[in-house]
């Protein structure tokens, strides 16, 4: 093995468990440890070294990789090791979010932690897969050289300095993935209002959603260049189409949860005097 390097992996939770697998089957040294004892058993069989404590599981490490709940957990696990952590790379791929990224990297520099942070956009069956990907922004220098690691989890971005960049993007993404499901939801009740079943409206959902996503790029360039002239489907269009998609709702004898505040957003923008212009103005009611 001619870089064979040690791995560590905290947090054996699915994901943690699909990564330190993925490092284990490339020949890496992987000692585990997570909190409830139990969770390493397949790892070990497989060849990782259990370990009892996160002390234990960091000494002699290359690279650290943690994969816990949430950004408070990540604290708990690494605050009373952080003097064990000096001078090592740690990748935070626990979800946390761009402020919590930033908070980490902040005390992971005044231990001289070498500190990235990741968001996995994937899920534990996918890492390891040519669809997995891994988006991660920190410390420059510690990507380049754990790349060659990273790079086995899945494709493996460095998006920049600023350690929150890629709790942003994650965030952003699944922000947008969450409110197509939701837009989805909402589908499915109306069709099963009709007797149609959710199946059989996914199959037509897929291609048509498929094809609305090609239109992405056309509404970013009226959110980069804030010109939202347009002379194709405006506000008013749109806020026609909403409001008669609301009124179908509620003959349905659906909630109309889903919708309402793409409504709110099409009606503030119309109200302010931008009928004429494009749907992706609404952009600008979401500042804070
Ligand atoms: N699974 C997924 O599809 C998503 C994909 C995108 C990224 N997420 C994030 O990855 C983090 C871990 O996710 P997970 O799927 O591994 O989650 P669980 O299976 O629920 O495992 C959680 C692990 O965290 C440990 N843990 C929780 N609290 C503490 C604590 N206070 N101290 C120490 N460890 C803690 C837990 O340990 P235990 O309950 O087994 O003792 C698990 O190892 C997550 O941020 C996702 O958002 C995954």
């Amino acid at each position: 093995m001619p870089d064979q390097r040690t791995v560590s992996v905290l947090g054996l939770g699915a994901m943690g468990r699909a990564l330190a697998g993925a490092a284990l089957r490339a020949g890496h040294r992987v000692p585990v440890w997570n909190r409830t004892a139990g969770k390493d058993t397949d790892l070990v069989t497989a060849g990782a070294r259990h370990t009892a404590t996160p002390a234990a599981a960091i000494s002699g490490s290359d690279l650290v990789i943690v994969c816990l709940l949430d950004h408070a957990s990540v604290h708990s696990v690494l605050d009373p090791i952080a003097a064990e952590l000096s001078d090592v790379a740690v990748v935070n791929l626990t979800s946390t979010t761009p402020g919590e990224s930033r908070e980490l990297a902040s005390w992971a520099r005044a231990h001289d932690i070498a500190f990235l942070d990741g968001g996995i956009m994937a899920v534990p069956d996918m890492i390891g897969g040519p669809a997995a990907s891994i988006l991660y922004s920190g410390d420059a220098a510690a990507f380049d050289s754990a790349q060659q690691v990273l790079e086995l989890f899945g494709s493996a971005e460095f998006l920049g300095a600023d350690p929150g960049l890629a709790a942003a993007h994650d965030f952003a993404l699944l922000a947008a993935m969450y409110a197509m499901f939701a837009g989805f939801a909402h589908g499915a009740a109306m069709l099963r209002s009709a007797g149609v079943g959710a199946a059989a409206f996914a199959e037509r959902a897929v291609p048509w959603l498929t094809a609305m996503t090609g239109s992405l790029p056309w509404q970013a360039q009226f959110i980069d260049s804030g010109d939202y002239r347009t002379s194709v489907q405006n506000l008013h269009f749109n806020k026609a189409a909403l409001d008669a998609i609301v009124r179908a709702g509620r003959e349905a004898g659906i909630a109309v949860d889903v919708l309402r505040p793409v409504k709110a957003l099409i009606d503030e923008q119309v109200a302010d005097g931008y009928g004429e212009q494009a749907f992706a103005r609404i952009v600008e009611g979401l500042r804070g």
